[in-house]
């Protein structure tokens, strides 16, 4: 048996998106999940909410874990197994996809050598072990070496760097969780949705808000915080997902934009308010928009029909996705989806865990 704890473990540590995770192989970490776990968890420090005697940074957007091999599936060169880690709390889930650490993985598969790069550009495909779906990420492989340095700009990332065309295919479970295209829960009208990432919509008016609030000061209002837990908890159960529902789904709350995007959000993670947006939580929002008789759809009006950059508004910046849905199927069925994200290797070795 392997001592973790004098051996260390092979890492690397990546941004991907407006994230930050420690990847690893599959083959490096123990295989019994429970044990894995543990490793993970004195890897990143947690819990402690400063996370000061591990690599986490202390908030849930930099707890993040990506485990990742080669995938026995027909339609995919990989596999990716996303893990939320708690912060101050010892928890290790795998109840959410990440759209954000997918970001890093393909990059992350060429610099381990699972997939052999191309000489301009490399296209992996990835089975997201989380949802059982396929997501294809492109990125750029100059004489086959991974190139992180670009001119594409993130909001929420400073500086630029290479793009990581990210598209999906179906997602495997129903779109409306619930059977419905509205609900109604705690007296305020909602729309659970479910296109990579289960989210449930709601117009910020609906919770006294303007929906323009700044992070800080959402993340100051317990009551508030308070009263989206107790209201994503009943979604929860609503969409199948039981008491207990880990970091799903995720709250997003709706207003018209007012920067030049097609949609302001406002999103609880699940309770915490996100410094931006998810990039699976932006295309779910946008999805269930696009339905006739959700929550936020009278926004689309005024929509172009190109759908390739719905410009999505976060409170610190913008997020464009490429969703096309068939609204008039039923139920309905998402055409295409897509976002462009940045990665960069933050560095390579071998990390320890406390003991
Ligand atoms: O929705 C945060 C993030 C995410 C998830 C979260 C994500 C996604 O911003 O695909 O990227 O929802 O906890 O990384």
């Amino acid at each position: 048996m392997t001592d973790y704890d004098s051996t260390g473990v092979r890492c690397m540590m990546l941004r991907g998106g407006t994230s930050r995770g420690l990847y690893f192989e599959a083959g490096d970490l123990p295989s019994d999940p429970a044990e894995r776990d543990d490793l993970l968890l004195r890897l990143m420090g947690t819990p402690d909410p400063r996370q000061i005697d591990g690599l986490g940074g202390a908030t849930s957007l930099t707890s993040k874990v990506a485990v990742i091999s080669r995938s026995g599936h027909p339609a995919a060169d990989i596999d990716y197994l996303f893990l939320q880690l708690g912060v101050d709390e010892p928890t290790v889930s795998d109840a959410q996809n990440c759209g954000n650490i997918l970001a890093g993985v393909g990059p992350f598969a060429v610099e381990r050598g699972l997939v052999a790069a191309g000489d301009e550009e490399t296209g992996v495909r990835i089975r997201m072990v989380n949802s059982d779906s396929i997501a294809v990420a492109h990125f750029a492989t100059p004489a086959g070496r991974v190139e992180y340095r670009g001119d594409v700009l993130i909001s929420g990332v400073p500086g630029s760097a290479s793009p990581v065309v990210l598209s999906f295919g179906d997602s495997t479970g129903p779109l409306l969780p619930t059977g419905r295209v509205r609900d109604t829960i705690d007296g305020v009208e909602a729309t659970c949705v479910d296109n990579g990432m289960p989210v449930v919509l709601a117009t910020a008016g609906s919770f006294g808000l303007t929906g323009y609030e700044s992070h800080a000061r959402l993340a100051a209002d317990q009551p508030l915080l308070d009263r989206v837990d107790a209201f994503r908890r009943k979604a929860a159960r609503l969409m199948g997902l039981g008491d207990d529902p880990g970091s799903v789904p995720k709250t997003v709350l709706l207003a018209p934009p007012r920067d030049g995007g097609r949609v302001s959000t406002r999103s609880f993670i699940p309770v915490q308010p996100h410094t931006s947006i998810g990039v699976l939580a932006a295309i779910s929002v946008v999805t269930g928009m696009l339905l006739p008789g959700a929550v936020g759809h009278e926004l689309t009006a005024g929509w172009p029909a190109d759908r390739s950059q719905v410009d999505v508004e976060h409170p610190t910046g913008h997020l464009l996705v490429d969703v096309v849905v068939d609204g008039a199927a039923t139920p309905p069925r998402v055409v295409r989806s897509g976002v462009v994200r940045t990665a960069r290797k933050l560095f390579d070795g071998i990390a320890f865990p406390r003991g």
